[in-house]
């Protein structure tokens, strides 16, 4: 069998049982790594003064990692610089707060071809090379130029943004046209798969060749739309463990004769937490006879606290949640809880398995992963009800959330008031389909409908020059 070399911006693996509280990339990828033999190459995470390129090789959870340490100004120019902001802000529909600048083009120009150079001396020929996310468009462009005829596939977490977004970013053109180096271009969701298709149809002198199949720059390139599930068996473990269960026991002996709601998500604009706050705020104002019967929770870690616009929000949720507490609480009750802190996975399963309502309302979002996590983790006989913005990619397989525009706090508030007062037999109706898709569409299945697609593939069918 050919080795799966997997390729990220952090190799971070999980080292099992449970009590890390990695991201989902992470988790998802460690998941995919596990059943093969493979490398998980990417940056250590540590900086240097010089680059040197050499490799620490490590043995985690069943997983080789492979890693490189990068310099100061890779840090700045590469990952908090073009990948964070310039290309998340831009991808999540916040041209607003996306920074355009040259000197962010070359760093991440740089690293890519640092990757490139460190990784292709490790490869051998019947390597298949998977590489992950906006950090690393251009990867392949890299090792092609290296002389590495391997397959090549590339998966984009984040949205692929409509064409017209799309060409706010300098250098659109050059940028695309490196993902044709690719064999095969993978997005979370068919809506991406067709904006990334429509720029290429209207920028690269594009035509679709086949459904799956675009030609564009000359060049042919197969694309698909690959939904990322959760580890759903592992989950449902961990929902049984007995950490899960204890933190389950005191949620809910915390919110007696109440109901929790439940929000987790990374502390990022493109989650919609301010708006979150503000729906919540509008059901408490328009819903006094519901009014004691709630308590919000909202975990937020911070993460890429080195960006401005990350600092910022952070204020902004502070005073918020202050100004609901002020205004609704009483002697023994405030609605809102806002806690700033990663939690194990098994504690999370509990949390989840405590909420009669998961409050998942981002303002964008490749897929989502805590929304199936919320799902995975509910009791069947008595479940709770997923509430899920309209613009993550997991809307796309999860219709039986109550769907929401996160935008509009009337919207929020009405989803909620209905959850709340949802009779047990439609949440069961609901719950069972919503778990259905998140059991069946797990993340072993995305990894092998991927890697399959792949590695299936005929090299005379690689996107070669088109005469
Ligand atoms: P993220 O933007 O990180 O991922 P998401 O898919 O929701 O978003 O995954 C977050 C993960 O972090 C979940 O597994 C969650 O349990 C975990 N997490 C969040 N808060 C936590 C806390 N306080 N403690 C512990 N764990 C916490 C990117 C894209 C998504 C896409 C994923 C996977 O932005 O759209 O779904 O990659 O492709």
């Amino acid at each position: 069998m050919s080795r799966l070399i997997v390729v990220s911006n952090r190799v971070n693996p999980p080292t099992g049982g449970g009590e890390e509280s990695v991201g989902g990339l992470a988790m998802a990828l460690a998941a995919s790594l596990r059943e093969y033999s493979g490398i998980w190459f990417g940056w250590s995470g540590k900086t240097i003064e010089k680059f040197t390129g050499h490799l620490n090789i490590e043995k985690t959870g069943g997983v080789t990692a492979a890693t490189v340490d990068l310099e100061e100004i890779d840090l700045d120019e590469y990952y908090n610089g073009y990948a964070n902001k310039t290309l998340w802000p831009l991808f999540h529909y916040r041209n607003d707060l996306a920074a355009f600048d040259r000197a962010f083009d070359q760093g991440y120009s740089r690293v890519n071809r640092r990757f490139a150079e460190t990784l292709a001396p490790l490869l051998q020929p019947d390597d298949i090379i998977w590489v992950h996310d906006y950090h690393l468009i251009p990867l392949a462009r890299e090792l092609r130029a290296l002389g590495v005829k391997n397959r090549i596939g590339f998966f984009l977490h984040i949205p692929w943004p409509a064409h017209q977004v799309m060409i706010n970013l300098p250098r659109h053109r050059q940028l695309v046209e490196s993902m044709f180096d690719y064999d095969l271009v993978g997005f979370q969701t068919a809506e991406y798969q067709h904006a990334f298709e429509e720029y290429v149809l209207s920028e690269a002198e594009g035509t679709m060749v086949r459904p799956g199949c675009v030609k564009g720059f000359g060049r042919m390139l197969e694309v698909g739309a690959f939904p990322i599930g959760i580890d759903a068996a592992d989950f449902a473990r961990m929902v049984k463990s007995s950490r899960a269960r204890r933190m389950r026991d005191l949620m809910k002996a915390h919110t007696v004769f109440r109901h929790l709601i439940v929000g987790v998500d990374r502390l990022d604009y493109s989650k919609g937490l301010e708006e979150r706050f503000l729906g919540f705020e509008h059901f408490l104002t328009s819903n006094p006879d519901l009014r004691r019967e709630v308590l919000m929770l909202q975990i937020a870690p911070v993460s890429r606290e080195a960006v401005e616009a990350y600092q910022e929000i952070r204020a902004r949720l502070d005073s918020l949640s202050g100004r609901i507490n002020g205004e609704f609480a009483d002697v023994d009750w405030a609605p809102l809880r806002w806690v700033n802190r990663n939690y194990r996975r098994d504690e999370l399963a509990g949390i989840y398995g405590a909420a009669r309502v998961g409050l998942v309302t981002p303002l964008r979002d490749g897929m989502n992963l805590v929304a199936k996590e919320y799902v995975a983790a509910q009791n069947p006989d008595d479940p709770g009800v997923l509430i899920l913005s309209r613009f993550a990619g997991a809307a796309r397989q999860m219709g039986e959330a109550l769907l929401v525009n996160p935008n509009s706090p009337e919207e929020v508030a009405d989803a909620l008031r209905r959850a709340l007062g949802m009779d047990r037999p439609e949440r069961i109706r609901r719950w069972s389909a919503l778990f259905d898709t998140v059991e069946r569409e797990d993340v072993v299945g995305w990894r092998d409908a991927f890697v399959s697609a792949l590695s299936g593939m005929n090299t005379k069918m690689r996107p070669a020059l088109v005469v």
